[in-house]
């Protein structure tokens, strides 16, 4: 260990172990409205966004201007192609206007998006240039800033445009880079995972069937596990990290292929959207451990207990809002009954329904962990893998495509509002004691 770090560890212990002592003794302190715990602990429960395209709800999980995923599968116009899932051009136009749209209006996205969808050339270059290796939602982000020379909203302000245009211009950076981030998505894959031989796009389909064809998956199926997997990701209010990061960066007014690439970047953490990616490897481990085939429920309890002894989390469980299990689990769970076990059951997939008998019990008798249910992660990868996508690393990269909706239409309303630039306070563990000090002794 060379000195600094050294010394480094020498701090960081006692003074870690001094801060978890203040906050379980002081944690309800509070510091103007909130609460010593609440800001150590990742401001949770705080309201310091204002959002319009979802709202989470800790019990009932999230609604998209007031609908549940649920009434979304119903409502929201399908593919004229004998579709039975919501296409995701649907969700678009009801989070950036806030109503259901028509199936016209579905069709005419999708066209726009179309004709919007051409990838320039240096972005295939600079991910050529790539070790093969790069974790795919590495590569994705460094494809999002290479398109960056394409923004219209950098192009403007460099010009000098007044504030009152910054929405036009965001919105054109939005459609554009929505419409080409499938051709990205899908060149990353093919690179990585097929020789680098890759598929054009399919005028002919929509922007997520066109998504799993270019992936190389052109089953009907898959068609409609991607227009549904592509609706339930993208948005889930404005504080988780991948949303909140799109928003802060955009708040400086980076154009939305910065704020957009710098959000990707949270939705590349374990603890958010690299959940889906875990939760593969997680129960592919347990497999293999126990030599392959369907465990026991009790071998999935003694996984689990595992697991936790390491000092590890349970992927795909636990939420830092959600109270019950996620909507976006539920739907599919739904799909998977729906439409594959009929055909036969699928052993992951079966594994995934123990998994939710026997894990929720085990978290909550630790009696540290708030949420004990099922996030969308803990399914997401069993279902793709059914279709043959194997590839978990990839993953992350589909959930982020999706999210590009949500945080983009939400950029759109941020400048259409105009928000100010994003800057909350902050206060040192010095301060905090010092605050706590004042009011002890105004007390005696
Ligand atoms: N397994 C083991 N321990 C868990 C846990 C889990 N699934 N979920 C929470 N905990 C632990 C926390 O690590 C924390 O431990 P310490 O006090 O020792 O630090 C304690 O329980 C309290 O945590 P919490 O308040 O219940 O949860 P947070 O709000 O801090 O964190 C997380 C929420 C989602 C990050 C957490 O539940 C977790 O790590 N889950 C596993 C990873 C995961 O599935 N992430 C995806 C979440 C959904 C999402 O964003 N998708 O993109």
């Amino acid at each position: 260990m060379d000195s600094l770090k050294e010394k480094f560890a020498a701090k960081a212990g006692p003074v870690a172990a001094e801060v978890k002592a203040l906050i379980k003794e002081k944690g309800d302190f509070k510091l103007g409205e909130y609460t010593v715990e609440q800001v150590y602990h990742g401001m949770k429960g705080m309201i310091g966004l204002v959002t319009e395209t979802s709202k989470l709800d800790p019990e009932e999980g999230i609604r998209f201007r007031g609908y549940t995923i649920p009434e979304l599968r119903e409502k929201l116009p399908k593919s004229p192609n004998k579709g039975t899932e919501p296409l995701p051009e649907g969700i678009f136009y009801l989070m950036l206007l806030g109503e259901l749209p028509t199936q016209d209006e579905v069709i005419d996205i999708g066209n726009n998006w179309a004709r919007r969808s051409n990838v320039p050339k240096h972005v295939f270059d600079v991910l050529d240039k790539l070790p093969v290796s790069t974790h795919p939602m590495t590569q994705f982000v460094i494809a999002i800033s290479a398109m960056q020379t394409e923004s219209l909203f950098a192009a403007a302000y460099k010009k000098g445009i007044n504030k009152k245009d910054y929405w036009d211009y965001v919105y054109e950076d939005s459609m554009n880079l929505i419409a080409r981030l499938p051709r990205v998505a899908a060149y990353i894959y093919r690179r990585k995972y097929k020789d680098n031989v890759h598929i054009e796009p399919d005028p002919k389909l929509d922007w997520a069937a066109n998504l799993a064809h270019m992936l190389g998956y052109d089953e009907f199926d898959m068609y409609r596990l991607m227009r549904m997997y592509m609706t339930i990701h993208v948005d889930h209010e404005g504080g988780n990290v991948s949303a909140h990061t799109t928003h802060l960066v955009g708040s400086a007014l980076s154009d939305p292929y910065l704020a957009f690439a710098a959000g990707m970047t949270g939705l590349a953490g374990p603890l958010h959207g690299l959940a889906n990616q875990e939760v593969l490897s997680w129960i592919l481990n347990l497999r293999e451990e126990l030599g392959g085939g369907l465990p026991t429920e009790k071998q999935i309890e003694d996984y689990i207990h595992k697991t936790l002894a390491e000092g590890k989390v349970v992927p795909g469980y636990g939420h830092a809002v959600l109270r019950k299990t996620d909507p976006r689990f539920s739907a599919q769970q739904d799909f998977y009954t729906r439409y594959i076990k009929p055909q036969g059951t699928d052993d992951l997939c079966e594994i995934v329904q123990m998994i939710y008998k026997v894990a929720p019990p085990i978290l909550e008798s630790t009696g540290k962990i708030k949420n004990p249910w099922p996030n969308v992660d803990a399914h997401s990868g069993v279902l793709l893998t059914h279709f043959g996508m194997v590839e978990h690393d990839f993953y992350t990269v589909l959930f982020g495509v999706s999210r590009a909706l949500g945080v983009l239409s939400s950029l759109i309303w941020d400048r259409a509002l105009g928000h100010p630039l994003e800057r909350p306070g902050s206060i040192t563990t010095e301060g905090i004691k010092k605050k706590i000090a004042a009011a002890e002794a105004a007390k005696v």
